[in-house]
């Protein structure tokens, strides 16, 4: 069934705000949701507040969407209690409400934390077993097993991006390996609504990138396109690693900085 009225969530946070320009027009009808209003709304936008802490709130602003966007929460480390509250609580809001007022699908913005303990000379599927590097990382695992149970037990439609690291270009070494392009994105988003055989499945938000750290092989098969290389900014993002002082330890995973962070255990085993 084609989508009618899409929601996103998060849709004043970095991503929503690109998101909101590049979608408009795709789907009949976009409803835009955050804690607070984006300063440049138009007019003819349709916002509605929400903080997904509640879930009456939530319940309100799914009603009569056909496919969700999940930006909302926290979208970096924090305290436990703000995760919590955010990512945790807010994320079991959204699809709950989902399941209540019958929307048929969500699109869960995960991120390459939910696996960023991995080493970055490991190439890793989706089929691999999570490895957060924060807590942060830690509800975005969390956020991919309740699609799971939700497209399982509910017979929701559900899509988890992993995804790297959106900018217009990227921006040093790491993000060579994990850059996507918002083009690049918005088609995983698209398919994540739109894809007539989509069940359940994880992907990696990565353009055509040179080196790759992840076989995004579930992502092709849904017939992802990529169509920005990271190769063609390698002299740029590489110039502009020479000026960052070295990670000992984040330059060894693929999670980076967010792997380094308050990190007191052992390398050897890790
Ligand atoms: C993420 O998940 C964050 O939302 C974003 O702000 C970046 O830090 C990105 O990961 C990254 O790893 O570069």
């Amino acid at each position: 069934m084609a989508m009618e009225t899409v929601l996103i969530t998060g849709a004043a946070g970095g991503i929503g705000t690109r998101l909101r320009t590049m979608l408009r027009g795709v789907y009949p009808s976009l409803r835009l949701s955050d804690r607070v209003a984006p300063a440049d709304l138009l007019p003819d936008e349709d916002f509605v507040a929400a903080d997904l802490a509640d879930l009456s709130q939530v319940e309100k602003v799914v009603e009569g969407v056909d496919g969700i966007i999940h930006l909302g929460g926290r979208s970096i480390e924090d305290t436990w209690e703000v995760i919590h509250s955010a990512n945790i609580v807010g994320t079991y809001n959204l699809y709950e409400a989902a399941r209540r007022r019958g929307v048929e699908r969500v699109v869960f913005a995960s991120s390459n934390h939910a696996i960023g303990f991995y080493r970055r000379d490991r190439k890793i599927d989706n089929q691999v077993l999570v490895r957060p590097d924060s807590r942060y990382g830690v509800s975005k695992a969390y956020g991919e097993a309740l699609g799971a149970m939700y497209a399982d037990k509910y017979g929701l439609r559900v899509l988890c991006i992993r995804i790297g690291n959106i900018e217009d270009k990227p921006v040093d070494e790491r993000r060579l390996s994990i850059w996507i392009s918002p083009r690049d994105l918005v088609q995983l988003f698209r398919i994540g609504l739109d894809h007539p055989d989509l069940h359940y499945e994880v992907v990696y938000g990565a353009s055509d990138n040179e080196p790759s750290w992840w076989d995004n092989e579930a992502a092709f098969r849904l017939g992802f396109k990529p169509e920005d290389r990271s190769a063609d900014y390698r002299e740029e993002a590489m110039a502009a690693q020479a000026k960052l002082p070295p990670d000992p330890v984040g330059d060894l995973f693929q999670g980076g900085g967010f792997a380094s962070a308050e990190f007191n255990g052992d390398l050897d085993r890790t």
